[in-house]
């Protein structure tokens, strides 16, 4: 049976996550994989023609290469080329529209499904305070009072072994059950990102999510989740989805959402070309 099973499904609603192993191989990585890799070129390609690196680091595996990168050219110039990038590249749609995926979010939210606007690719260099995100809710990044209550899981996905001292995520279960909570701006991290006020962590158990490859964390919207410092020497490389049904609103309306998969309309279903060109669909 695909997606998740019963017990599955109760340790989410109970916890507001779950590590869900084993659900991608290497063929389903592969061109995320390399959407990534290109986007690594292309910064290579900008430093070398800056005489910031001796070389592009070609044949350097992908797991340290941007680590490699920006330690050659030095502090400050990983911040520049961002704490997280949303490309429309083919390999994002790929995975976003990867059955195995979809068979997931459906169990949760049923089989009219949008891609959430809101998806990320985020490189996790070592020593990067930029990009270690404090204790937040995802709805706060969204017009949560539209979207109050509603279904939105994330599917926290890494494509590589992630160990603790490689920044790995940490969450708080059965913290969606304090429903939405206060937050505030933090900015001591120099990105600005939304935190959750203090008050609302104390005495909170957390769970730190060592996986593997191929498996997938789900977030509720309402579980408070961080990612914590890579003290290694390999990138962290992770890319987090979002999923909700299509008939309701995603609270980040300024950038379409993409219809993955329906069975009311499956003709509507968005083909790569759709997706590359930003199509604004928009599911009535
Ligand atoms: O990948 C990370 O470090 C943080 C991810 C996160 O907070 C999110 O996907 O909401």
């Amino acid at each position: 049976m695909p997606g998740l099973n019963r017990a599955q499904q109760q340790f989410y609603l109970e916890n507001g996550y779950l590590i869900v192993e084993g659900v991608l191989d290497d063929g389903d990585l592969r061109q995320v994989r390399e959407a990534m890799n290109e986007t690594v070129e292309a910064i290579a390609g900008k430093l070398l023609a800056e005489r910031k690196i001796p070389s592009l680091m070609a044949d350097q595996p992908f797991e340290v290469r941007l680590a490699l990168i920006f330690e050659a050219a030095g502090p400050g110039i990983a911040p520049r080329f961002g704490r997280s990038w949303r490309e429309r590249k083919p390999g994002y749609f790929h995975l976003m529209s990867n059955p195995k995926i979809l068979d997931i979010a459906e169990t949760l939210i049923g089989p009219e499904i949008v891609a959430h606007p809101v998806y990320n690719t985020r490189p996790m260099v070592p020593g990067s305070p930029h990009v270690i995100v404090p204790w937040h809710q995802d709805c706060s990044y969204l017009d949560y009072k539209r979207v109050a209550m509603q279904e939105i899981p994330a599917f926290w996905i890494p494509l590589v072994d992630v160990t603790p001292d490689m920044g790995c995520l940490q969450v708080a279960p059965r913290t969606r059950q304090k429903g939405i909570v206060s937050y505030h701006r933090e900015t001591y991290s120099g990105t600005g990102f939304l935190e959750v006020d203090e008050e609302h962590t104390k005495g909170i158990e957390i769970v730190t999510c060592d996986m593997k490859k191929g498996s997938v964390l789900l977030i509720d919207q309402m579980t408070f989740h961080r990612s914590t410092p890579n003290t290694t020497n390999r990138v962290r490389w992770s890319v987090d989805l979002r999923y909700q049904d299509a008939r309701l609103p995603t609270g980040f309306e300024q950038q379409p959402a993409l219809l993955v998969r329906s069975v009311t309309r499956p003709q509507a279903v968005a083909t790569v070309d759709e997706f590359l060109s930003g199509r604004p669909e928009r599911a009535a």
